[in-house]
């Protein structure tokens, strides 16, 4: 990567590892802008950062900040994010007109993939992926980041897919769009806040070498999609599903009640189950981030180790 793409801005550090193929993690902002509550939303983009750096990775959030895309960012960068109102949720389908307009966007997991790849990124680490949502057969609400994944060359690191989505039917259409799906450590694919959902993982990997490697072979045969790589929440942080059941059915009724849907839907949803479960959601999810964080460093190593 020795020209970075015109539209996109990548501080020193970032340009400066990958123009010498040292390891580089994409962190998302969506999760900072609308998936946490301010202080705690900074102080986890913050300490995310560090623990990418502690395992000898570049960290590279990414936003949209004054119609440019940024890839990299400071401490009152991460601030503005977590702060401003004016911050919008940005996908694919906004990304352009956020740019034109000159406004201030957080990329979610799909517009973050698509920028990380443009600057030439291949490790993401994040929370949760979007998916398939419950009722999806109504409301045809199927997240952009499936679709995302079958296109763009990025391993996205999460924690599974939340049960306010229909875990079932969102690893059924990462098999339709080609997108190889593996559990780290373990045969159960997690359900975010619970390190079991009830589904079979679809592929396993035990190391972040063989992570490295299934990347490596993937984009060597020319296959267009990303992988999502599913890391189980640690023992003493989850949350049993079946405490979660529960709430997750309560926020998704009010919901409904409510008339909140498309964009909104996510964000709602994440912010009633903290309220619901007394911030023990919010504890679990920055866990759960942190976990990630670590696992990515370690593969965004072993990846620039395999560079021919
Ligand atoms: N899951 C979380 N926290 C988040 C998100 C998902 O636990 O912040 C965000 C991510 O940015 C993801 C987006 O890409 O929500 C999905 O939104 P939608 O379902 O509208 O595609
Ligand atoms: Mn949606």
């Amino acid at each position: 990567m020795t020209t970075p793409h015109p539209r996109l801005t990548l501080n020193q550090e970032v340009r400066e590892a990958l123009r010498d193929g040292r390891p580089v993690v994409a962190l998302e902002s969506t999760i900072i802008s609308h998936g946490m509550p301010y202080p705690q939303n900074v102080e986890m983009a913050t300490e995310v950062e560090a623990i990418v750096r502690a395992e000898g990775a570049v960290p590279a959030t990414i936003a949209v900040l004054h119609g440019t895309p940024r890839i990299g960012l400071d401490r009152a960068d991460l601030e503005l994010l977590a702060t401003d109102r004016s911050v919008g949720k940005v996908s694919v389908r906004d990304l352009a007109h956020v740019m034109a307009r000159g406004g201030h966007g957080a990329t979610t997991v799909a517009s973050t993939m698509r920028l990380a790849s443009l600057a030439g990124i291949r490790t993401f680490v994040t929370g949760g992926i979007g998916g398939v949502h419950r009722g999806a057969q109504q409301s045809f609400d199927i997240s952009a980041d499936l679709t995302e994944l079958s296109t763009t060359a990025v391993a996205v690191i999460s924690a599974g897919v939340k049960s306010i989505l229909d875990i079932g039917l969102t690893l059924e259409t990462l098999e339709t769009l080609g997108v190889p799906v593996l559990t780290y450590g373990t045969d159960d694919f997690p359900a975010f806040y619970s390190r079991v959902s009830g589904f079979a993982s679809p592929l396993r990997a035990d190391s972040p070498e063989e992570i490295a490697a299934v990347m490596r072979a993937q984009w060597d045969l020319g296959l267009p999609a990303g992988l999502s790589i599913a890391n189980p929440v640690p023992e003493a942080d989850e949350i049993p599903a079946e405490r979660m059941d529960g709430v997750i059915e309560q926020a998704l009724a009010e919901m409904t009640e409510a008339g909140i849907g498309g964009k909104d839907a996510t964000p709602y949803l994440l912010g009633r189950i903290v309220e619901l479960t007394k911030g023990e959601s919010l504890r679990t999810n920055i866990a759960l981030v942190k976990n990630n964080a670590r696992l990515g460093a370690h593969i965004a190593v072993n990846y620039a180790a395999t560079a021919a």
